[in-house]
């Protein structure tokens, strides 16, 4: 894929991404921040850049949108994130998978395409159930990665050029998935109109993306960083489909990645019946505060309230002798780190399972990537557990660390020790 760096690396967002309104409301300030997976190799010379980081609400759609967007080639024509080093993702996928199929009544051979496909894994749950699959994927490396194990994927961005080349070559799409893509595009409509142009007549759309209601309510700032362009709430997501030519027929909260929406949407000249799971959904957003500047301005207190918090907390236990570590080189542990000022002095090193991201340190604040082996050969006191969403997962495998006397320190929706 040939890289577009016509584009500035980074520009202001004074008009709405979506209606073009310049009724922006301010809402959170991050800071300037290197890139969230620009990991860093341990002998680069440069200085990595940082890019201002910030949200601010459309008053006039009621999008959520950050306030300076970077250019999508630099974060996303390599990539080093693949989400199945988590076995609560591929379950998540099988059970995605299973969903889809019986809404859509697919027949073997039916067409599934999936934007953003990273490596495969839902592609792979499509593929074991019959399905012919088709993945569109931007970063380089991960579509080769998908092409080498049988998954047939496409090294490009989705955009409507896309879907009418694949309409062409591979008919129309009985079903089109995408998972955590929409809230990383700076033009979520254009998206949705290929969507719509790819779609057979009685084909469905199904979308996860992080859910700004979880957001909100679980205090999960750190989920803001540069590759997160929106923030939607169901509302937007209403507004976002009509402009497209969709229809929201069913809309599920999900506990994936510190709580998602599964939205369901068809064609609009298809006569499907909207479930009743979209009114209460929406009801939840306005008590949550989502809709209204006043309400997440409530959410961005608590967001400094929160870094105040882990701050003496980090410095207590350092005082105390106590040494941390962190476990997960995740996107939004950048975010955290960069936000409260928490350094390597603080953080010896973070542990992660993804060999791609091991050797590296983190963008900005430098601290080493490394194996989970060295939690064995040089424990800390207590782990930071910046991969918060998976600690179920990752709790259970260090069973032997908390045996040991080891705490982690959660540090969403308030710190505390565990
Ligand atoms: P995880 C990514 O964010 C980036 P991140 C992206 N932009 C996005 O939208 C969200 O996902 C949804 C490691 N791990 O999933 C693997 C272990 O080491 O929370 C990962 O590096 N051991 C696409 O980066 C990290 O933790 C384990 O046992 O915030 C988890 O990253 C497990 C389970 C994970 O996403
Ligand atoms: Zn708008």
């Amino acid at each position: 894929m040939t890289l577009s760096l016509a584009a500035p690396p980074c520009r202001a967002v004074d008009a709405c991404l979506v209606c073009g309104s310049r009724d922006l409301a301010p809402l959170l300030d991050l800071g300037p921040q290197a890139l969230a997976n620009d990991l860093i190799a341990p002998d680069a010379a440069a200085v990595e850049p940082r890019y201002p980081l910030g949200i601010q609400l459309c008053q006039s759609c009621l999008l959520v949108q950050l306030t300076h967007v970077v250019a999508p080639a630099l974060m996303f024509s390599s990539y080093l994130y693949v989400p199945s080093t988590s076995t609560t993702w591929l379950a998540h996928c099988e059970e995605l998978a299973d969903d889809v199929c019986a809404r859509a009544a697919l027949r073997s051979g039916s067409l599934v395409v999936e934007i953003g496909s990273n490596d495969g894994a839902l592609l792979a749950a499509f593929q074991r159930r019959g399905l012919r699959v088709l993945g569109v994927e931007p970063a380089t490396n991960i579509a080769a990665a998908a092409n080498a194990r049988g998954l047939p994927t496409l090294n490009r961005f989705f955009d409507e050029p896309t879907a009418e080349l694949i309409r062409r070559e591979y008919g129309p799409a009985a079903a089109v998935v995408a998972t955590n893509v929409l809230a990383h595009v700076q033009a979520p409509v254009r998206v949705l109109c290929g969507v719509r142009l790819l779609l057979a007549r009685d084909g469905l759309f199904v979308n996860e993306s992080p859910s700004l209601c979880d957001l909100v309510e679980h205090n999960e700032f750190d989920t803001i960083y540069h590759e997160h362009v929106c923030y939607f709430s169901l509302h937007a997501l209403r507004l976002l489909c009509a402009l497209a030519g969709l229809r929201i027929i069913d809309a599920v909260p999900q506990a994936i990645h510190g709580g998602s929406l599964r939205l369901v949407a068809v064609r609009a000249d298809h006569g499907w019946t909207p479930a009743p799971a979209v009114g209460p959904l929406l009801e939840r957003e306005r008590a949550a505060g989502v809709v209204t500047a006043a309400g997440l301005r409530a959410f961005a207190a608590r967001a400094a309230a929160l870094r105040e918090a882990l701050r003496t907390q980090v410095r207590t236990l350092r005082a105390g002798g106590q040494r941390l570590a962190a476990y997960g080189a995740t996107a939004k542990g950048n975010t955290l780190l960069a936000y409260c000022g928490l350094s390597r002095d603080d953080v010896a090193y973070i542990v992660d399972r993804n060999p791609l991201k091991q050797g590296r340190l983190t963008p900005g604040t430098r601290i080493p990537i490394v194996a989970p082996d060295r939690l064995t050969a040089d424990p800390p006191a207590v782990l930071l557990l910046l991969a918060w969403n998976l600690a179920d997962e990752i709790r259970a495998q260090l069973a032997w660390f908390t045996a040991a006397g080891g705490r982690f320190l959660v540090p969403v929706p308030e710190p505390r020790l565990v």
